[in-house]
């Protein structure tokens, strides 16, 4: 007979081996792997949830991150990278504040043999070896999705329907991918008109200097509608709309694109009428990138993260709670 002392020690045994191959297979078998990551900025409630998510699942997967904010400057996360090169880390991952001016030190990386991973946001170059993967959002699709509720919300609208759009960071990827989405299904319809278009840099700060200046510019029963490229911008403008005694979301429309909890709370009362989910929660992804590329397993050289969208139309009240 198996006496149950036996059976406890066997059980202890079993679950140190499982213990230990989990550990080595977190840190990239065998080997502790150091990240070298550079932020672009905390412009937004978005970036302040993605650099959780990178830290927290860094934290998880038994990666060592070097974690730089580069405050919206180019010039910080090119120092930030010649630094994680200078240091020999095992990967580099790193969301481009713009699309252009990355060759030459990405250029380094490669010469130093450090792979470098594109999160968020892409590069602009003719070389795609100097990155060895991309994971980020379809910023043409959420575009196209905010075209698309507006088909929908003024079908039989005769027009004409005027647009006032608050674009993000000036060729940063995500302002240009909405801006050429929208565009794209909207230029079937001409009575759709984009009477003003200005950068806001993604900031609550800048989207409220810019809704103040489309006021002293236009008649507010002109404008129908507010297509803006962030959150944080919208509640910027929604303030200046309010204090001017305007109506958000009923005397002109807003579409708004993160899917933050604050922009669904205003979804849910009316006052955004649409909202293109951008998911900022990208660490676990990151992490299992930086694992594989570090093993040498292969990996898909452009992943794009799964996002919906939130309007008026659906369950708005049925919305699963957003944590951020
Ligand atoms: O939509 C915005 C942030 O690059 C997807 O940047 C990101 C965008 C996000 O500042 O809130």
């Amino acid at each position: 007979m198996v006496r149950p002392i036996r059976i406890v020690v066997g059980i202890l045994c079993l679950l140190t081996v499982f213990a230990c191959s989990r550990g080595r297979r977190n840190s990239g078998e065998d080997k502790l792997i150091v990240l070298g990551y550079s932020q672009l900025g905390d412009e937004s409630t978005w970036r302040t949830r993605n650099s959780l998510s990178i830290t927290e699942a860094a934290k998880e997967a038994g990666i060592k991150i070097m974690f730089e904010d580069a405050m919206q400057y180019q010039a910080n996360q090119i120092k930030a990278l010649r630094s994680f090169i200078a240091y020999k880390v095992d990967v580099i991952a790193f969301s481009p504040l713009v699309e252009t001016g990355w060759d030459t030190v990405l250029g380094e990386a490669k010469a130093a043999g450090i792979p470098v991973i594109l999160v968020d946001r892409m590069i602009h170059t003719k070389d795609e070896s100097l990155y060895a993967c991309a994971l980020s959002s379809d910023f043409t699709l959420e575009g196209r999705r905010a075209g698309e509720f507006l088909i929908k919300k003024y079908k039989n609208d005769p027009g004409p329907i005027n647009i006032v759009e608050m674009a993000g960071t000036a060729k940063s990827t995500p302002a240009i991918g909405r801006y050429e989405g929208f565009r794209e299904v909207l230029s079937a319809y001409p009575k759709f008109k984009v009477i003003f278009s200005e950068d806001g840099d993604f900031m609550a700060s800048k989207g409220r200097e810019l809704m103040q200046k489309v006021l002293t510019r236009y008649d507010p029963k002109d404008i129908d509608v507010i297509y803006s490229h962030n959150d944080d911008m919208t509640f910027g403008a929604i303030e200046v709309l309010r204090e001017a005694g305007i109506k958000p979301g009923k005397d002109i429309a807003i579409i708004s694109v993160d899917a933050t909890q604050r922009s669904i709370n205003y979804l849910k009362v009316g006052m955004i009428n649409c909202v293109i989910e951008c998911n900022p929660n990208s660490g676990p992804q990151v992490m299992e990138l930086a694992r594989k590329i570090v093993a040498g397993e292969p990996v898909s050289k452009r992943t794009y993260i799964e996002e919906t969208t939130f309007d008026e139309f659906g369950a708005v009240d049925a919305i699963p709670n957003r944590g951020y």
